[in-house]
């Protein structure tokens, strides 16, 4: 029996050129993410879904602009543009990603004071969202990461998984990146510290 899974973060239309937080070429990564799926026997998607409001929204806090930093009750928190609410276009999957054998989606930052980047705990660190769970139940060990954005959701979701105990293979050429105040090289960095093997 296999133990591993593919798990693919925020393939969104926010986040791709055109969106509301349209990362550079995130578009770019969906031919190979679609070869990646089609080659894993167990697929799990995140999807950033946020209430309208949302305390990560820098419209949510007026004097604010987005790309600043405010300090919230869980620490500090980068401000977004509004971006992947609930219901709404940029918030579904981006159309050309292939993706009904998916067997689970993990929704996550619905919540409306807290951000959540891992597809494993919320900002605070310690709100799960179930995701490392249900991987132990069904003996999911070995994880295979790709997706938007390299240095957020992607980073701070292997670096969750590696803390949970999951063995974890970022496919870089399978991500794309913000890359914020040289958040990019910093992450890569984390990860490689964390033992991540990165591809
Ligand atoms: C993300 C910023 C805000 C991501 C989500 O998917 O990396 N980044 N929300
Ligand atoms: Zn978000």
């Amino acid at each position: 029996m296999t133990t591993k899974a593919l798990v693919v973060i925020d393939i969104q239309n926010d986040f791709c050129p055109g969106g509301a937080l349209g990362v550079a070429d995130g578009d770019a990564i969906i031919p190979l993410v679609n070869q990646l799926i089609a080659d894993h026997d167990h697929v799990i998607l995140t999807q950033d879904w946020h209430p309208a409001g949302h305390s990560s929204f820098a419209s949510s806090h007026p004097g604010k602009a987005a790309y600043e930093m405010i300090e919230m009750p869980y620490g500090p928190q980068t401000l977004w543009p509004d971006h992947c609410v609930q219901g709404s276009h940029g918030g579904e999957f981006h159309p050309a990603l292939v993706w009904d054998k998916a067997e689970m989606i993990v929704r996550k930052g619905y919540r409306p004071g807290i951000d959540s980047y891992s597809a494993f705990f919320e900002n605070d660190r310690t709100t799960p969202t179930g995701l490392a769970g249900y991987l132990r139940e069904r003996g999911l060990n070995d994880l295979v990461l790709v997706g938007i954005a390299t240095d957020f959701c992607v980073a701070y979701s292997a670096l969750d998984a590696v803390r949970e105990g999951f063995s974890v293979t970022v496919r870089l050429d399978a991500c794309r990146a913000i890359d914020l105040n040289g958040s990019l090289a910093t992450m890569t960095e984390k990860m490689r510290e964390a033992g991540v093997t990165l591809v």
